[in-house]
C-alpha cells in the first residue's frame, strides 16, 4: 500500500485519456473529480479482492446490516483519507492545475438518508471497515435522495437531488448478480405425497440489479462494500407490439417498476402505509436475502448452517419483511419444514430500534399486503397465530395484553411486535432509550426474555467527524496522544486532559476561532451575509420535528430580543443563532416552524437595535457536507429534544467532538455525554424523562404556566401578531395553548420548560465571558468524546449480538 503523488498524478493521467479521452488541459473540475474517483475506486477494487479471498479463506460469519437509508454523503476526501493518500492526491491534483478543496466541493452529497438513523449506518459500515469486519450493507439505489431545500420568501422548497451524475462515479453496476422480485399474482397450496407445496403464480416481476459502492476501512486493506439495489423491468419494450396493445402494457410495467428506485420517502420518525413504500421495502429485502441465500449456497451447498454464518442487523422495523422472505425461501424453495426454517431465521436476525414515537412505529394495512405480497401475508399469518396462541397462554387471556403484544390486530401488521418476536437480539441506541424499551414499549416481551434486550449506544466516525473535518483540532490530538493513533484507538482521547491545561485551553480557543471565520468566509460567500464571528455560535441542526422544540430556541430568541428592544442597555452575551433544518414535505406544522424561524431571522437582522448582539440565520439545505463545515465552528450545542424522545441523537456527538458545549434535556444520550463529563460541564435544563411521563398521567395544562408567567404571554402574543413581514403564527400558537380532540396541548412541554430553558441560556452566556473557563469545559468534552466513537459503537454489535471478531492492533 502506500502512493506517492507522482504515482496518483501518472494513474490519474491515463485514467483521463482513456475513459474521458482527454488530456489534462481540455479536462474539466468535473471530468477531474470522475477521474479522482475511478483512480481511488481501482485502488479499492484491488484491496476489494483480497479482502473477499481473506473472508472465502476465513469462512467467518459475515454481518449484512439492512437499512432502507444510508447517508452516505461525499466520498472522495473521505476515501483518500482512509487509505492514507490524501496528502499526495492534494499534491497530485496540484500538480496538474487543479484546487483539490474546489474537486471536493464539487461532489454532491449521496443523500440517501432523511437524518439520524441514515447517518448512523453510513458511520458504522465505514467502522466496520476500519474493524476488519466481513460486513455488506444494502438499501436502494435512489434516484433521487432527499430533496434540495431552499427558501424562498422564508418558506421551505422542496427541489430533486439528482445526485447520480457524478455521484455514479463511485458505483459498480454487477449485471451478473441480478435478482428477480415478484409481486401480486396468487397463490395456491397443496400437497404432494404428504408434503405441502406452495405455488406462487401470476405475479409480475421487477429485476433488482445491484450498483455497488466500495468503504473503505482506515488504515488496512480491509474493504467492505455497500450494496444499492436499482429496479428495472424484465420487460423490454418493444415497438412490433405496438398494434396489440401490449405496447402501452409494457411501458407502465416499466414505470411501475423503476418507480420503486426513483425517490427516498423524505418522512422521518413518521410512517404512512403508502403503497410504494411498502414495495421498496419488500423489493430491497427480497433481492438482499435472495443474494445471500444464493451466495452460501454456493459455498456450503445447504441452508442449514446458515445461521452460523450470517447476522442480519435490520435497521429499525423498514427492512422488517426479511424475516417472512426468508422464512418463504426455506420453506418453498429449499423444502424445509417451518420449525427449522424458523429456527434459522430467528438465530440470524436482529433488530435495532430507533424510536419511540406512536406516529412512527410502522403499521401496515394488511389487505396491501395481502394483493402486493400474497405469500409473505401467508406466512405472516402463520407466524401472528402461532405467536397469539403463546401469547394468550402467557397471559391468561388477559386481552389488553395480548392485542397490545399481538403481530397483527385490528386489520393491520405491526412491524415492531414482529420484529421482538422473530429476533435473537433487540437493542435500543442510548441507555435511556434502552430502558424506555424495556420498561413501557417492549414491556411484557422483556419480562419474557431479557436477555434478548441490549443497549448499544450511538457512535460516530470520529475519522471524518473530528479528523477530517477539524485539522486544527487533529493535529492538537495528535500531540496529546503521542504515538498512539487515536484514529484506531478513540479511548486515547482522554490524553487530551494530561497536556498542560491552561495552554490547551487556549489552543482550543484559537482553533475554534479559526474555524468560526473559516465558516464566516465560506457563507459570505455562499450567501453573501456576514457572521459576527466575535459572537457565540449557538447551533441547532437536525430535521424539523416538534418534539426536537426548535420552536422553543425561536421563543427564547423572541424573549431576548423583546429585553433589547425594551431596554438597550440589556447585557447579555453577542450571539449568532444558526438553525439548519428539513422539514418533511407534508409536515404542515414543521413548515410553520420554519417560516417562523425566517421571519424572526429578518426582523432580528434588519433591526439596528441588535447589530453586533443578536444574530439569526436560517442556513439551507441542511445535508452531511454542510455538517461537516458547521460542526468545527461551533459553540453552544442545542439538544433540547422532550425527555423521552429523541432516542439517541448523534448530533450531540459531532458538536462534543467539536468542542462545542452542549445545552440540553437529560434525553436519549445527552444523559450519558453528562456522566461523562459531569453536570458542571454542560447546560442542562428542563424536566426529566420521567417528569414528562408523570406530568402526562397528572394531566398537564399548558394555559397555567401561561397565566402565571408575563414572558411567556409576551412571546406568544408576538407569535400571534407576528415579525415585520405581518406573518401571523396562530396555528403554532394555539398548539401551545389548546388541546386538539382527545389531546393536549402542548404535548412536547415547551411551555413547561421555557423558565428553566432561560435560566440555562443565560448561565452559558455568563459562562463564555470568560474564555479560559470555557474553553476548559470544551476540552474535558472532547476528550471525553472517545466513548461516542462507531469504533467503539460497533464493536459492542460485533461482540454481543453478531458475534463476530474484531481487528487487533
Ligand atoms: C418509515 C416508514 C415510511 C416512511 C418513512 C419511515 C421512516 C424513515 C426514517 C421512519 C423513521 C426514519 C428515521 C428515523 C431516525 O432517524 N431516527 C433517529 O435515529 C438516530 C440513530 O439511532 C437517533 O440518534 C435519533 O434519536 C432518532 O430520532
Amino acid at each position: 500500500m502506500g502512493y506517492t503523488s507522482k504515482q496518483l498524478s501518472k494513474l490519474m493521467v491515463d485514467k483521463l485519456r482513456r475513459t474521458f479521452g482527454r488530456d489534462v488541459s481540455e479536462a474539466t473540475d468535473a471530468d477531474m473529480f470522475q477521474t479522482c474517483a475511478l483512480v481511488l475506486r481501482d485502488i479499492m477494487s484491488g484491496n476489494r479482492v483480497e479482502t473477499r479471498e481473506k473472508n472465502q479463506k476465513n469462512n467467518a460469519r459475515q454481518v449484512h446490516y439492512l437499512s432502507l437509508e444510508f447517508l452516505v454523503g461525499r466520498s472522495l476526501e473521505k476515501n483518500a483519507f482512509n487509505l492514507g493518500v490524501l496528502p499526495q492526491l492534494k499534491e497530485a491534483l496540484g500538480s496538474l492545475g487543479f484546487s483539490a478543496a474546489d474537486l471536493f466541493e464539487l461532489e454532491p452529497d449521496a443523500g440517501l438518508g432523511n437524518g439520524g438513523l441514515g447517518r448512523l449506518a453510513a458511520c458504522y459500515l465505514e467502522s466496520t471497515a476500519t474493524l476488519e469486519i466481513p460486513a455488506t450493507g444494502y438499501s436502494i439505489c435512489y434516484e433521487l435522495g432527499i430533496f434540495k431545500q431552499k427558501i424562498v420568501d422564508g418558506q421551505q422548497v422542496e427541489l430533486p437531488d439528482n445526485w447520480l451524475q457524478l455521484g455514479a462515479a463511485w458505483l459498480v453496476t454487477r449485471p451478473e448478480d441480478t435478482e428477480e422480485v415478484h409481486f401480486g399474482g396468487h397463490v395456491d397450496v397443496s400437497y404432494e405425497n404428504g408434503r405441502r407445496v406452495v405455488r406462487h403464480s401470476g405475479y409480475t416481476t421487477v429485476l433488482a440489479v445491484p450498483r455497488d459502492m466500495k468503504i473503505a476501512g482506515y488504515k488496512t486493506n480491509h474493504t467492505n462494500r455497500l450494496r444499492l439495489w436499482d429496479a428495472k423491468s424484465p420487460t423490454p419494450v418493444d415497438l412490433s407490439r405496438f398494434s396489440s396493445g401490449d405496447y402501452v402494457k409494457a411501458v407502465e410495467e416499466k414505470a411501475t417498476a423503476e418507480a420503486i428506485a426513483k425517490v427516498l420517502y423524505p418522512e422521518d420518525n413518521h410512517t404512512e402505509g403508502k403503497m410504494l413504500r411498502l414495495r421498496q421495502q419488500y423489493f430491497f429485502v427480497s433481492a438482499t436475502v435472495q443474494s445471500i441465500v444464493r451466495k452460501h449456497k454456493a459455498k456450503y451447498g445447504t441452508l442449514r448452517n446458515f445461521h452460523e454464518k450470517h447476522a442480519i442487523q435490520i435497521n429499525d422495523t423498514h427492512p422488517t419483511l426479511v424475516i417472512p422472505e426468508l422464512m418463504r425461501i426455506l420453506l418453498d424453495e429449499e423444502g424445509y419444514n417451518w420449525d427449522d426454517a424458523w429456527y434459522i431465521t430467528t438465530h440470524t436476525v436482529s433488530y435495532t430500534n430507533h424510536t419511540v414515537l406512536a406516529e412512527a412505529l410502522e403499521r401496515w394495512p394488511q389487505d396491501l399486503i395481502i394483493n402486493l405480497l400474497p405469500r409473505i401475508w401467508l406466512i405472516l399469518d402463520e407466524i401472528s397465530g402461532k405467536y397469539q396462541r403463546r401469547l394468550e397462554q402467557e397471559f391468561h387471556g388477559d386481552m389488553d395484553r395480548v392485542s397490545r403484544n399481538a403481530i397483527i390486530w385490528d386489520g393491520q401488521v405491526r412491524m415492531a411486535n414482529l420484529c421482538v418476536c422473530a429476533c435473537q437480539a433487540i437493542n435500543g441506541v442510548s441507555a435511556l432509550h434502552s430502558d424506555i424499551l424495556k420498561n413501557d414499549v417492549f414491556h411484557d416481551a422483556y419480562r419474557r426474555d431479557p436477555k434478548k434486550f441490549l443497549n448499544v449506544t450511538n457512535g460516530i466516525d470520529h475519522r471524518r467527524w473530528l479528523a477530517q473535518i477539524n485539522p486544527g483540532l487533529h493535529e492538537l490530538m495528535c500531540e496529546a496522544v503521542g504515538s498512539g493513533d487515536y484514529l484506531l484507538h478513540p479511548e486515547l482521547m482522554v490524553q487530551l486532559e494530561k497536556k498542560a491545561p491552561v495552554a490547551t485551553a487556549k489552543r482550543l480557543g484559537e482553533i475554534k476561532a479559526a474555524n468560526k471565520r473559516a465558516f464566516s468566509d465560506w457563507y459570505a460567500r455562499e450567501a453573501g451575509v456576514l457572521l459576527n464571528t466575535d459572537a457565540m455560535f449557538d447551533v441547532q441542526v437536525k430535521r424539523l420535528h416538534e418534539y426536537k422544540r426548535q420552536l422553543l430556541n425561536a421563543m427564547h430568541i423572541i424573549y431576548l430580543y423583546q429585553r433589547l428592544k425594551d431596554d438597550p442597555h440589556f447585557t447579555f452575551t453577542p450571539r449568532v443563532y444558526l438553525f439548519g433544518a428539513k422539514a418533511a414535505p407534508g409536515y404542515a406544522m414543521a413548515k410553520q416552524i420554519i417560516h417562523l424561524i425566517n421571519s424572526l431571522a429578518n426582523t432580528v437582522n434588519a433591526d439596528p437595535a441588535c447589530k453586533d448582539r443578536l444574530q439569526v440565520v436560517f442556513l439551507e439545505n441542511y445535508r452531511v457536507s454542510l455538517a461537516e463545515r458547521l460542526m468545527p465552528a461551533a459553540e453552544l450545542s442545542e439538544q433540547i429534544s422532550t425527555a423521552g424522545k429523541e432516542a439517541s441523537g448523534t448530533g450531540n456527538m459531532k458538536f462534543m467532538m467539536n468542542g462545542a458545549l452542549t445545552i440540553g434535556t437529560l434525553d436519549g444520550a445527552n444523559v450519558e455525554m453528562c456522566q461523562q463529563v459531569g453536570e458542571d460541564n454542560m447546560f442542562l435544563f428542563g424536566l426529566t424523562a420521567n417528569e414528562v411521563a408523570a406530568k402526562v398521567q397528572q394531566g398537564y395544562r399548558s394555559y397555567e404556566y401561561y397565566n402565571q408567567n408575563e414572558t411567556l404571554r409576551r412571546i406568544l402574543d408576538q407569535m400571534t401578531r407576528g415579525f415585520d413581514d405581518g406573518v401571523s403564527y396562530t396555528d403554532i400558537v394555539n398548539s401551545l395553548l389548546f388541546a386538539p380532540n382527545g389531546g393536549m396541548a402542548d404535548q412536547y412541554f415547551l411551555l413547561a420548560d421555557f423558565e428553566s430553558y432561560r435560566a440555562a441560556q443565560a448561565l452559558a452566556g455568563q459562562t463564555y465571558l470568560d474564555p479560559k473557563k470555557w474553553n476548559q469545559m470544551a476540552l474535558v468534552n472532547i476528550a471525553r468524546s472517545g466513548l461516542f466513537a462507531a469504533d467503539r459503537a460497533v464493536t459492542e454489535y460485533a461482540k454481543n449480538i453478531w458475534h463476530v471478531d474484531v481487528r487487533k492492533d
